[in-house]
């Protein structure tokens, strides 16, 4: 296919002055990247006006869509008004001030203050920066190790890829740091593949939030400050957790007093159905951090609530709190974000995740792959799911290589003018809040038809 010109000078810039994120820089460079320059609701453009639907919300952070006038109005105000101050010198402004009291109407039980930052990575670092100095000022300064599961995924900063769980993460960088200990996932789905046989998934759950328990006692609660948890796992594969797990989970953090903090990046702001995960799973975070749907990403925004056991004793502390961004609370993302919760409310989307959209998605998901010779679940909540791609789905048995097959099916995705994500062989969607009913369908019938093709690709072989 000949590109136009302006497409290639742009990859020749982007090649020779531009490094990707996550990316094998010298095999991008050679394949050359696609441009994306405009969207619009679901929809992005590409430099040759190709129309893509995007099935990820960019990455699973668009609730309220692309191209809201509101957002972006919001912002111009802001940007005229008030383009930058901080909040260092006693000073505060009003967008940073109203965005943290209506946080506090919409955080689990409890959570009456945030403090905020610029991405989830951040949010996570301050966080753990947040619980050490927590035992810190409780006089158990041993209390250091931070948990967190396999498959996590927290982010790259030193501290957040240290509580990150993917491996990969960590060889470049000779990390994780010390201090940073795993426990398995509960992973349902890979049980049988990980050896734990046909356990039932209410079971397993509880056998997993075991493995916690285990840990604790092994490395001494006397020395464990925290254990840091995604409601539902997202870049780790979509795993959600037993019904058992969450539950259990908490019981054993209290028996050993180690706080519980829950990373929300991707399960906030409506995307399970509720406005967080914590309200799904009921969960009682001690600290939570939180980004993406903030702003649904129209602005680089994160934030860290504390919870009243952190907050008492953070905020009593009569010294100062050493620790803050030039952009913490920054006026313009702070103004963005309070408007696309206003937009989030007006338009009622939460509810209509959990109890129109959401189901729909899933319901069509489950009908269009039931009887599909290489999809072995379709699990979801809210909108977020993921259709697991097996060589065996009676005996639950993934391909050997995990990856090839869910790249290749994401390609035939991608060429289709479908953005959805692989992780390994799980192919995941998590479309903006607003998508309709219709573009559900579009997204649903370019799945599946990326499915066929890499069913039949795999029988040639
Ligand atoms: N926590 C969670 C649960 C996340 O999903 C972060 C923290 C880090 O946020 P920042 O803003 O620092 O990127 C994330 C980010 C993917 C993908 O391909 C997922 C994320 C980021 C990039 C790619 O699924 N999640």
């Amino acid at each position: 296919m000949s590109l136009s010109n302006q497409t290639r000078h742009w990859q020749a810039l982007d090649a020779a002055h531009h490094v990707h994120p996550f990316s094998d820089t010298a095999a991008l460079n050679k394949e050359g990247v696609r441009v994306i320059t405009r969207a619009d609701g679901v929809y992005l453009w590409d430099s040759e006006g190709k129309k893509i639907i995007d099935g990820m919300s960019g990455l699973w952070c668009v609730q309220v869509g692309y191209g809201n006038p509101e957002l972006a109005e919001a912002g111009y105000e802001a940007l005229k008004t008030l383009p930058y101050y901080n909040h260092f010198f006693k000073t505060s402004n009003p967008y940073t001030i109203e965005l943290a009291a209506k946080l506090a109407t919409l955080l689990p039980a409890g959570h009456r203050h945030v403090l905020f930052a610029n991405s989830g990575s951040e949010a996570n670092d301050s966080a753990l920066k947040l619980i050490r100095y927590y035992w810190n000022l409780k006089g158990r300064p041993e209390k250091k190790i931070h948990l967190s599961r396999d498959y996590a995924y927290h982010g790259v900063t030193m501290a957040a890829a240290s509580l990150s769980g993917l491996t990969p993460m960590h060889p470049q960088w000779d990390l994780p740091l010390p201090g940073f200990e795993k426990v398995p996932t509960p992973y349902w789905y890979g049980a049988k593949d990980a050896g734990y046989g046909n356990i039932d998934a209410d079971a397993f759950g509880l056998l997993i939030a075991g493995k916690l328990e285990e840990k604790i006692r092994e490395l001494g609660a006397d020395h464990v400050a925290s254990f840091s948890a995604e409601p539902i796992q997202g870049a780790g594969g979509l795993i959600f957790p037993p019904a058992t797990y969450w539950h259990e989970v908490q019981r054993i953090c209290a028996r050993y007093d180690v706080l519980l903090h829950v990373d929300e990046v991707i399960t906030g702001f409506g995307r399970t159905g509720e406005w967080f995960g914590s309200h799904t799973y009921r969960i009682a975070p001690d600290i939570m951090a939180m980004a993406k749907g903030l702003s649904s990403g129209y602005q680089p925004i994160s934030a860290i609530s504390l919870g009243e056991r952190m907050a008492d004793t953070l905020l009593n502390a009569n010294e100062e709190l050493v620790h803050g961004y030039t952009y913490s609370g920054h006026p313009v993302a702070c103004a963005v974000a309070l408007k696309n919760l206003e937009v989030i409310e007006k338009q009622k989307l939460v509810p209509r995740v959990k109890t129109e959209i959401g189901p729909y998605l899933q319901r069509r998901l489950r009908e269009t792959f039931a009887d599909h010779p290489i999809v072995g679940e379709v699990r979801g909540v809210g909108l977020l799911t993921a259709i697991e791609l097996v060589r065996d789905r009676k005996e639950r048995r993934f391909f050997p290589d995990p990856g090839n097959i869910g790249t290749l099916c994401r390609n035939y995705c991608f060429n289709d003018g479908l953005i959805c994500r692989a992780i390994r062989d799980t192919m995941v969607l998590a479309p903006p809040l607003i998508v309709s009913e219709a573009e559900v369908e579009e997204i649903v019938t370019k799945l599946k038809s990326a499915v066929d093709k890499t069913a039949k690709e795999l029988k040639k072989a």
